[in-house]
């Protein structure tokens, strides 16, 4: 091979005179990088500086590329996709870089040549996570399907100080540390000041005629921020494309002076431009809830005026006219995170160039669409009119100015119809007044979407009702999906391999191709190897659990997962009932033969959100007492792994044999986990919810363990009168489980600690454990039965990988291009001299 190029999947990857991909290049280009970036020399160089010196070579790999598509996008003018999304879970990027420019290998060699282990390095990056759980990573899963199909994209988002905490546990209880992921440095990033923007907030506007006789508006802000921008290269998976995430961070104006600098109160203005700094310090740590506080929506401003201001940037570098901004941007709102967009644009388009109503209104909505990641009301984003007209007194003129035009379809479509004027308007009145961020969203959008089949459906039928019978048109579903390279050929090395010796690699963007798959499935060589690579896996999440907890389990138990945020309505403590009626049975019956297990929980709980938080105490207090009882005799244990996050996912899927995806129906909107978890070979025990229900169609119905109501029956049961109390009181095992919890059997005989959440049980149970107990007893018990055989399970897992191709999330994404996007991909050719870009 030559030093100046690669061959991957057919295509000639080059290198520029300068890099080079040979392992004694490779060495010495480490080196160089640590005593000229780093300024080290192995005496002292601590392992983050080794960790850096590799990460910037394989950096100075990356940016050829991204400097040769940056120039070809420019040239050609290219159709861009602006992912917009207030999170994005990266996870760390030097192992998924080596994956995607196919130098692992080599690097590796290199690496141990010099003496260093390539897996501690890896172990020391510090992930950016700057996300909350699945809606961040889906973002992130879409920026690298899109530079693997070649997609003009840029992702746009904040580049917060302070990611998602780190969690400990301490005495059983979630403890918060904040994250400083900018601590030592991050080496994927280049800052480009350049390319600052100013964002305006509070103040009031001014409104006058100018001398051509149109109306116009000047907005007095009482306050302006500064955004500057850092660049991330995002490369695809062995092409040449690298596209960017450009996250914005606040920093104090220097252009705006405050009256207090010239009333002479030096230290009080300096004081009050550092508070401005405190836009993009830290993250919300609230998934699927909606804080309604003012930072936040200043977050929202911040980076959507940051970023729609860029685009402007480009369309004048590129020199194409402002009309045409729809034909070159196509701007996806992650959420209503982002929906302030549709204002900001407007007032961007008719305030700053001048542009008449029409015409800009009409730029808008061809610009924008919008994804609803949830149904659960409390996280639909609604703002105080008072709060919202004094942050943005600005964009309220506009949303009212909206909201008129609007209504005004709304009468004509539907004639006489003052109630459904009151439920469609983006002003909610029916008490205290709030600006709806969804309302803004579907009107100012041309294509809105669920995240999965019966999301979609629900939102068209409840949530968003009126919005679907109003523009029909406008509603379609994109079932998510994930990105198999961080997701298995990242994480999964040995599945892999196994994988791609019988069928050849194409599947790594091919996800179909699975299928091939199907006819080893009771091939019992190829059932032995699959079985083998699992309890490897296992073993090595054993190991990692005995240095973290201190508690040892055994990797020829059964694993079964749930990791996810902690939800009520995701239910572990559903998965906790089974534990306690496992253990109770033992206590009952000690020689009672039960397949082993082992039961494991990862998640983070919101820090202000006492219930979540009570769930964390009581999976370590019931494990506490299961691991210790001698009775029990290693058949069941708990372990619950603190500060789950994308590095530790990784480790994660790939151990699993049983996938906990136990939402109540119809609570949520897809779920990413259980993709990932069934990808890896994990059999998943679930509710009819979100993509589950795809997931059960793809891999049959007979590779699923099904059990729970529907989220119709949930809905009808509702609409009854549910009453938990009666399933307490009539099932004699169900009634022992919530005893056990009450009678302070796992809490020292405190009988207080837990009456929260047995009591919401017992007499509210919003979430409907109690309806559905019976019903995943049941289904655990199947469960159970089938693992004794280990070739029938080995099968059906072989089965559910084979069939899951459809989750990939280039399938998603290809989906977004073909009917929302539409945009094509653009072939990125490199030059290995770097002269030319001159
Ligand atoms: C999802 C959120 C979310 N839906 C508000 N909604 C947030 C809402 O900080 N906030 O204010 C943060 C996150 N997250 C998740 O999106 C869904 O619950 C999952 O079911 C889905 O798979 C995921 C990606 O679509």
């Amino acid at each position: 091979m030559q030093s100046n190029s690669v061959t991957l999947m057919g295509q000639v990857c080059s290198e520029d005179t300068r890099t080079g991909v040979l392992v004694e290049t490779l060495k010495r280009s480490f080196l160089n990088n640590l005593f000229y970036v780093q300024g080290k020399f192995p005496g002292i160089a601590t392992q983050n500086d080794y960790y850096m010196a590799l990460a910037y070579m394989v950096r100075d790999r990356l940016l050829h590329r991204w400097i040769g598509t940056a120039a070809t996008y420019t040239k050609q003018q290219t159709r861009t996709v602006a992912y917009l999304s207030a999170e994005f879970l990266m996870g760390p990027q030097l192992g998924n870089n080596l994956i995607n420019l196919g130098i692992y290998d080599q690097v590796n060699q290199a690496m141990s040549e010099l003496g260093f282990n390539l897996e501690d390095l890896l172990e020391q990056e510090e992930e950016p996570g700057l996300g909350n759980g699945g809606l961040g990573r889906l973002a992130a899963c879409y920026l690298d399907s899109m530079a693997t199909l070649g997609l003009a994209s840029i992702g746009y988002g904040i580049r917060y100080e302070f990611g998602i905490f780190d969690q400990d546990i301490r005495d059983g209880w979630q403890v918060e540390r904040t994250d400083k992921w900018l601590r030592y440095g991050n080496p994927w990033e280049v800052e480009r000041p350049e390319w600052s923007v100013e964002v305006k907030l509070g103040g009031h506007t001014e409104h006058y005629v100018d001398q051509t006789g149109r109306g116009r508006v000047n907005w007095i802000p009482y306050e302006v921020v500064q955004g500057i921008p850092f660049d991330t290269p995002i490369l695809g998976y062995r092409t040449n494309t690298a596209n960017t995430l450009r996250l914005w961070t606040a920093q104090a104006s220097e252009s705006f002076d405050f009256d207090a600098f010239n009333s002479g109160d030096y230290l009080g203005a300096v004081y009050e431009k550092m508070a401005s700094e405190n836009v993009s310090k830290v993250l919300y740590p609230n998934d699927d809830v909606s804080q309604g506080k003012r930072l936040r929506l200043t977050q929202q401003i911040f980076f959507v005026s940051c970023s729609l201001q860029d685009m402007f940037r480009i369309m004048k570098a590129q020199e194409i006219p402002l009309h045409q901004f729809a034909d070159k941007f196509a701007i996806q709102l992650n959420d209503t995170h982002p929906a302030i967009a549709v204002a900001e644009l407007m007032r961007l388009l008719i305030d700053e160039h001048s542009m008449d109503w029409d015409e800009a209104w009409g730029i808008t909505q061809r610009t924008l669409s919008y994804t609803n990641h949830t149904l659960l009301p409390e996280a639909l984003e609604r703002w105080p009119i008072d709060l919202f007209g004094n942050l943005l007194p600005r964009h309220l003129e506009i949303i009212y100015e909206i909201n008129h035009r609007f209504l005004d379809e709304v009468r004509i479509k539907f004639p006489d119809d003052e109630d459904r004027i009151s439920r469609l308007s983006l002003i909610d009145e029916s008490g205290e007044r709030y600006v709806r961020m969804a309302h803004l969203a579907c009107v100012g959008s041309h294509a809105i979407n669920g995240v999965a089949e019966l999301h979609t459906q629900l939102l068209k039928q409840d949530v968003l009702r009126d919005f679907a019978e109003m523009y029909p048109h406008k509603f379609s579903n994109k079932t998510n999906g994930v990105t198999p390279r961080r997701f298995i050929a990242l994480s999964n090395p040995p599945l892999t391999q196994l994988i791609t010796d019988k069928i050849g690699d194409r599947w790594l963007t091919q996800l179909e191709d699975l299928r091939q798959l199907e006819p080893y499935a009771e091939d019992l060589e190829f059932q032995h190897q699959w079985q083998s690579i699992k309890r490897a896996t296992k073993a090595s999440l054993a190991a990692y659990i005995y240095k973290q907890n201190g508690i040892s389990v055994n990797p020829d138990s059964m694993f079964g997962i749930q990791a996810k945020r902690i939800h009520e309505y995701k239910r572990q403590h559903l998965n906790v009932l089974y534990i306690i009626t496992l253990y109770n049975r033992l206590k009952a019956n000690p020689d009672l033969d039960i397949t082993p297990r082992t039961f494991l929980f990862g998640g983070k709980a919101a820090p202000g959100y006492f219930m979540a938080k009570l769930m964390i105490k009581l999976i370590n207090s019931v494990g506490e007492v299961v691991n210790r009882d001698p009775e029990v005799r290693d058949r069941l244990k708990v372990v619950f792994l603190k500060d789950y996050n994308v590095k530790l996912a990784q480790r994660v899927y790939p151990a699993a044999d049983l996938s906990e995806q136990i939402s109540t129906a119809g609570k949520e909107a897809s779920g990413t986990g259980n993709m990932k978890f069934a990808l890896n070979g994990a059999l998943t025990i679930g509710t009819l919810d979100g993509a589950n229900i795809e997931i059960r169609e793809e891999v049959g119905a007979e590779n699923f363990f099904l059990f729970g109501l529907t989220a119709q029956e949930v809905y009808d049961l509702r609409g009854q009168g549910y009453c938990p109390r009666d399933y307490y009181d009539s099932n004699p095992e169900l009634k022992l489980a919530l005893d056990r919890i009450n009678s302070g059997f796992f809490s020292h005989g405190d009988t207080d600690l837990f009456k929260p959440l047995t009591d919401s049980l017992i007499y509210h149970d919003p979430f409907f454990l109690l309806a559905d107990y019976q019903s995943y007893i049941e289904a655990q018990e199947r469960v159970s039965q089938l693992y004794q055989d280990q070739s029938a399970w080995t099968r059906m897992a072989i089965l559910n990988v084979a069939r899951m191709g459809k989750f990939s999330s280039d399938r998603s994404i290809q989906d977004y291009c073909d009917e929302i996007w539409h945009v094509d991909p653009v072939k990125i050719e490199l030059s290995n001299n770097l002269e030319e870009f001159f």
